[in-house]
């Protein structure tokens, strides 16, 4: 394929950008453009991803407010560098590393994610990362490990929404080791060829496809290897809404509202609701990890 007349980028919406963008690629190779080839993933989907502009203003990050814009707002009052990450627990080499350090040599891939939030909206995201399973494998997990604990970062000065007691901080996660080996789990370290922005977790945050967006923990300064189910915030704050697996599951209804559809944000006005799929449509990789499992027992 060539192009008769040149394109000029001002002319398309960046959904098209990034559709032409990847064609070029295709048809010219890298050399035409200054972005580095990211390996492709068979993992992606190949809906239509969000615009950046969708991806990094509409958020949830409490840490920054709980408005929807706040995060983008805020967030840029943030330093994240120099990062510091503490791996403890049941690990053959723990220790306070240096984020370049800990992440060195771990392959970065572009995963075009489904995202599902547990407020029943979604959007499609091209997240760049790395496979969890391979930090896990440098810092050595010991056979006694069956969960990893992540925390966000704690520093109220630069993060408003901790002077305030909206939830008990740090933001803390988990995993079951299964899920967190799983080849769909991915540490973001950017989105859209651009490093992550802070309003999406930079430096590092975690990414599930699978399950609800909430277990998306963002700034992540701990990663603790424990033989106990950890903590986590939001089952901490009401344990009947929030539980600790968070699959994404139609049939599950949160007490409040029903998880049986999902409005696509950015989709326009007239485009109604979609259904929500379960597992967020990752099944076929994921089902597995659960079976046997009463789902509506785990949530
Ligand atoms: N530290 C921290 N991580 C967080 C949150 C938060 O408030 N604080 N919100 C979660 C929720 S509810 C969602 S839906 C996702 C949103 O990620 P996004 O803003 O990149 O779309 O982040 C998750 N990670
Ligand atoms: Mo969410």
């Amino acid at each position: 394929m060539t192009f008769k007349t040149p394109l000029r980028w001002s002319d398309v919406t960046p959904q098209h950008l990034y559709l032409n963008r990847r064609q070029i690629i295709a048809a010219a190779g890298a050399a035409l453009l200054a972005t580095p080839a990211l390996a492709k993933s068979k993992y992606s989907t190949d809906d239509a991803p969000n615009t950046f502009e969708e991806i990094s203003g509409y958020n949830n990050y409490y840490e920054f407010g709980t408005g929807k814009e706040d995060p983008a707002a805020n967030a840029s009052m943030l330093k994240t560098d120099p990062w510091t990450v503490k791996v403890d627990g049941m690990v053959d080499n723990p220790g306070d590393y240096a984020l370049g350090d800990l992440i060195a040599g771990l392959p970065i891939e572009e995963r075009i994610y489904r995202f599902r939030c547990v407020e029943a909206w979604s959007m499609i995201i091209p997240w760049q990362g790395f496979q969890l399973s391979g930090l896990l494998d440098k810092i050595g997990v010991q056979p006694s490990a069956k969960y990893v604990a992540f925390e966000t970062l704690v520093r109220p000065e630069e993060m408003p929404g901790q002077k305030m007691g909206i939830l008990e901080w740090p933001y803390r996660e988990g995993l079951r080791l299964d899920e967190a080996m799983h080849p769909l789990t991915i540490i973001a370290t950017g989105l859209y060829d651009k490093p992550l922005p802070n309003q999406n977790g930079a430096p590092i945050r975690l990414v599930t496809p699978w399950k609800y967006g909430f277990k998306g923990v963002k700034a992540i300064v701990r990663i603790s290897l424990t033989d106990q189910m950890p903590q986590t915030t939001w089952n901490m704050m009401a344990a009947n809404e929030y539980g600790f697996f968070a699959n994404v599951n139609p049939e599950v209804d949160h007490p409040r509202w029903s998880q049986a559809s999902e409005r696509r944000i950015g989709a326009g006005l007239f485009a109604g609701r979609q259904d929500t799929l379960k597992f967020n449509g990752y099944g076929d990789e994921v089902a597995s990890l659960y079976a046997g499992m009463d789902l509506a027992q785990n949530y």
